[in-house]
């Protein structure tokens, strides 16, 4: 699962990614995409670890990938961002970082810019599609049929963005979305704005109704702070923070954001050995899950010993879970829940 961070130039995108994977920061005019991997934050994890203390803790984690800024100004400025756009298409996720901070900022139009683009990005991408389709659907090839279906849904997906539509809306079943999914439109992948913004302003983000979708979430960041916080010492950050009359860092908030809009959730395992949080997508059974630690597991899966973080918590210890009947044995087919913790019974 990747998540790219793209934005304007100098929007702060490398200041966020900073403080939440603790990189250093990519120096200005940097033009490779860098990869950094983000640990998810979970306070159950410290929760079990104090309970078991493992030789070692592991949390989930969220690839990110730290995009170079685009500058849309001139003609190589839009080829390089091409570029770049084009490589992305491989990602789960799309944040969208808008400078929110200075007095130069101009949010509600950067945001506009950027959408614009990655749509005529998506258009660019559709017009081979169909040059390409139109040639081929002449031969006699065994994909002749799928071809031609194939290259009716790309002339209504030009229709759509030539009408300032989204994709979504011209894709009308789930054969016209497999029909296109390899692709990679970026319209079309889940996303989140994210403003960098000052301290002063956390609380009054910019309107940015008539150009942002409704359903698109928008977080408000103070990239460059939480950056700075980032590498203090446990001891003066939770100083610093009660001066700034902060409570929570809004970074780690960020990075569970992308975790659940990727779709994402967790089943933890716990023992003296290691307390692990494992990804998983929402709606994964026992049996994949099971498959996600080893795949000797899953080929020899017979049962999975299971019970909540939240009662094993109420309730103190593995031991008082048994003595009240809270721990379950779910067979392969059952789906697992954000937060089980899960003992795999397998014989290979
Ligand atoms: N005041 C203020 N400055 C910020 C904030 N976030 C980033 N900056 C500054 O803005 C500049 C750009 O930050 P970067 O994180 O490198 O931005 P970027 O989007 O990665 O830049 P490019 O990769 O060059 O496009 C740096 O000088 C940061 O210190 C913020 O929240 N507030
Ligand atoms: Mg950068």
């Amino acid at each position: 699962m990747k998540v790219a961070l793209i934005g304007l130039m100098q929007s702060g995108k490398s200041t966020l990614l900073s403080s939440v994977s603790g990189r250093g920061i990519p120096p200005v005019g940097s033009t490779s995409i860098e990869e950094a991997v983000v640990p998810v934050p979970d306070e159950r994890l410290d929760w079990l670890t104090a309970l078991y203390s493992p030789k070692k803790t592991t949390c989930a984690t969220v690839d990110c990938l730290d995009v170079p800024g685009f500058n849309f100004s001139d003609d190589s400025g839009r080829a390089a961002a091409r570029r770049l756009i084009n490589k992305i298409r491989i990602i789960d996720m799309l944040v969208l970082v808008i400078k929110g901070f200075g007095p130069d900022a101009t949010p509600k139009q950067d945001l506009s810019n950027l959408q614009t683009e990655l749509l005529l990005a998506d258009l660019e991408l559709v017009t081979t599609r169909i040059d390409k389709l139109e040639k081929q659907i002449h031969k006699p090839t065994k994909t002749q049929a799928h071809d031609k279906a194939e290259l009716a849904l790309q002339i209504k997906l030009q229709e759509a963005i030539e009408a300032e539509k989204p994709i979504s809306t011209a894709i009308e079943t789930d054969a016209e979305l497999d029909m296109i999914k390899s692709l990679g439109f970026l319209t079309l992948k889940p996303m989140f704005v994210a403003i960098n913004t000052d301290e002063s302003a956390i609380d009054k983000l910019p309107d940015l109704s008539g150009v942002l979708d409704p359903s698109v979430p928008v977080v408000g960041i103070c990239a460059k702070l939480e950056q700075e916080l980032s590498q203090l010492d446990p001891e003066s950050k939770t100083e610093f923070m009660a001066d700034l009359g902060i409570t929570e860092l809004a970074a780690g908030r960020f990075v569970n954001q992308c975790y659940s809009a990727l779709g994402l959730i967790s089943f933890l395992t716990s023992g003296p050995d290691e307390v692990r949080a494992w990804p998983i997508r929402k709606g994964t059974i026992a049996h994949d899950a099971a498959g996600k630690i080893h795949s000797d597991i899953k080929r020899g899966f017979i049962r999975a010993e299971t019970f909540s973080f939240d009662a094993l918590k109420e309730h103190g210890s593995e031991k008082e879970l048994k003595a009240v009947g809270k721990i379950r044995l779910e067979g392969k087919e059952y789906v697992v829940q954000d937060g089980d913790i899960m003992n795999f019974r397998f014989n290979v």
